[in-house]
Order: structure tokens, then C-alpha cells, then sequence
């Protein structure tokens, strides 16, 4: 065990990608996440392997996450006599946003 992995994902990919992640019998836990900007719901998976099966576990994730515009309605602006009101913004939500780690120690009891 040599890395963790940590991928971000759409709810709409989760299901999928963790089927594909399973039959090519890696190790997923699944966390339910919400994103600090859409303040709405996304996945993030937590996959251990081995350091010679990142680049095949990437594959699976590029392949089975898809980029989406989501319209968003944070962004507001100065309306004349000080009034805000809501902007809407599209913003293209990444297929997956990936993080790897070293990994110290794993031990299964
Ligand atoms: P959210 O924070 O909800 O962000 C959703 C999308 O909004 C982002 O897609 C990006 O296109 C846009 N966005 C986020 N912060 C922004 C900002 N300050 N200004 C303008 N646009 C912004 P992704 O970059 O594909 O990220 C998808 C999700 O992955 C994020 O959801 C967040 O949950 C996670 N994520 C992305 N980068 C991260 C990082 N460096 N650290 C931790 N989590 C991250």
C-alpha cells in the first residue's frame, strides 16, 4: 500500500466509477461531500493501491467522470440604491479533482 487516493466527483458519476473502480478490484470508500463554492452535494472517494496502479486507477477516473456547466446564482451585485441581486454564473464543474498521497502505514485488523 503506497498511495492514497482521493478523487472529488459529481454525484451523477459516483455510482458508475465505483462499479468500474470495484471490478478492477481496487479498494473505495465513499464519503458524501459538499463543495465550499456550490455549497451542494458531491462525492469523494478514498482509494488505497499500490504506487504501479495510479496511473490505471486515474485512467478509470478520467474515463468514467464527465465536466459539466451547472448555472449558479452565488455571485451578487451592487443594484443602484445599494440593493444586491442575484447574478447568475455558469461554471464548469470538473469531471474530478484528485489528490495523492503518501501513505505512512496501513493496517487492517
Ligand atoms: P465546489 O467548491 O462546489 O466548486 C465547484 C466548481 O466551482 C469548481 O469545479 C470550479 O469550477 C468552481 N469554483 C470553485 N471555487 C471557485 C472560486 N473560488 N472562484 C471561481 N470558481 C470556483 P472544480 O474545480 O472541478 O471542483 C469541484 C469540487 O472539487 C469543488 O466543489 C470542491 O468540492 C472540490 N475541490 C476542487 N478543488 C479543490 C481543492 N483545491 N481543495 C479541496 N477541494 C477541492
Amino acid at each position: 500500500m503506497d498511495k492514497l487516493v482521493i478523487a472529488i466527483v459529481q454525484d451523477q458519476d459516483a455510482s458508475i466509477l465505483i462499479e468500474e473502480v470495484t471490478k478492477a478490484n481496487f479498494r473505495v470508500t465513499k464519503l458524501s461531500s459538499s463543495g465550499g463554492f456550490l455549497k451542494s452535494g458531491n462525492t469523494t472517494l478514498l482509494m488505497g493501491v499500490q504506487e504501479d496502479q495510479v496511473k490505471d486507477l486515474l485512467k478509470i477516473i478520467e474515463k468514467n467522470c464527465k465536466t459539466r456547466e451547472v448555472a449558479t446564482s452565488l455571485l451578487t451585485v451592487t443594484m443602484p440604491g445599494e440593493s444586491y441581486a442575484p447574478y447568475p454564473v455558469n461554471v464548469t464543474v470538473g469531471g474530478a479533482t484528485v489528490f495523492i498521497l503518501d501513505v505512512d502505514q496501513y493496517i487492517r485488523y
